[in-house]
């Protein structure tokens, strides 16, 4: 038996979702309403101490952190295999799921709290605002939902997220460019399902084409990722019509901002983005 306990909007979750979808499982699913601090109660911190979701339990075995999980699951439930059978391919995986945890997961949760969290928690009482703070366990993540809320767009973690987003689809596009219709090997696999949330994310706010324009290789690889029946059962058919549009108000609001917080990384770190050219490239320019 297979229980999942998430919030039904939340990117990890969905992370984890596409795996089981992809694999064709069926689970059952515990609701933690992140926004009523579900995740803080004590009888939930006894299985997940991080006070995040998601969380999966199998057989008794209790697994936590998205990635983690999302192996666990491709190694216990081989078919259809989410991971290329050679190292040097499973090494790629990683190298992209890496990447989500490290940098892309606060990104995207960082431009989620300055579009829709930002909106929902400007109108609480401040009281009940620094109790959501408050119940924030880790220092780090507290820092980022205070400075989101409190600034928006300007402050610098949405600099960094917008950067972050800017290296990740610039990355992407020289990969697939040369590699052809998936991350690594020659199907889905855990990668596309790493960052398929953080896509949609941006895409249900309003704000990916900002970093789509321009890059085909990788604009094709999202619509074949999107015609998918993972991508329906586990975002299109399952968040609602109140989801989407509050999504895409408040990515509306916020969009102007983002790409002038693009424009001025662009403009402050372009000479240090350039790619290194090949030895064959810098002979032929005389270097
Ligand atoms: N590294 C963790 C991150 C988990 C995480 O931050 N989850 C978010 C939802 S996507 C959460 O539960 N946030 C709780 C909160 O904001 O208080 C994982 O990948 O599982």
């Amino acid at each position: 038996m297979l229980t999942l306990y998430r919030d039904h909007n939340a990117v990890c979750c969905h992370k984890v979702e596409l795996v089981l979808a992809e694999k064709g499982l069926d689970f059952q699913i515990v609701t933690v309403p992140l926004f009523r601090s579900a995740q803080y109660d004590p009888d939930y911190l006894l299985i997940n101490p991080r006070g995040v979701v998601p969380t999966l339990v199998h057989d008794g075995a209790t697994i936590i952190e998205s990635t983690v999980i999302c192996e666990y699951v491709d190694e216990t439930f081989p078919t259809p295999p989410l991971m290329p059978g050679d190292s040097a391919g499973r090494a790629q995986v990683r190298q992209w799921t890496k990447l989500v945890d490290e940098e892309i997961h606060e990104a995207g949760s960082v431009l989620s709290f300055c579009a829709m969290f930002r909106d929902r928690m400007l109108v609480m009482e401040e009281s009940e605002r620094e109790e959501r703070f408050r119940n924030v366990g880790n220092p780090g993540r507290e820092d980022f939902y205070r400075s989101s809320v409190e600034d928006g767009v300007a402050s610098r973690f949405a600099f960094r997220a917008v950067a972050a987003y800017e290296r990740l689809v610039r990355d992407l596009e020289a990969q697939l460019a040369t590699t052809g219709s998936w991350l690594a090997g020659c199907r889905y696999s855990l990668a596309e399902a790493a960052v398929t949330p953080y896509f949609a994310r941006a895409e249900y706010l309003g704000l990916l084409d900002i970093w789509l324009a321009g890059r085909p290789a990788t604009a094709a690889w999202w619509d074949r990722i999107k015609s998918r029946a993972s991508f329906a059962a586990v975002l299109t058919g399952t968040l609602s019509n109140a989801d989407l549009a509050e999504m895409s108000a408040s990515g509306d609001k916020i969009r102007t901002e983002v790409e002038a917080r693009r424009d001025e990384y662009l403009h402050a770190y372009s000479s240090r983005l350039a790619r290194p050219h090949s030895p064959e490239e810098r002979e032929k320019d005389g270097a």
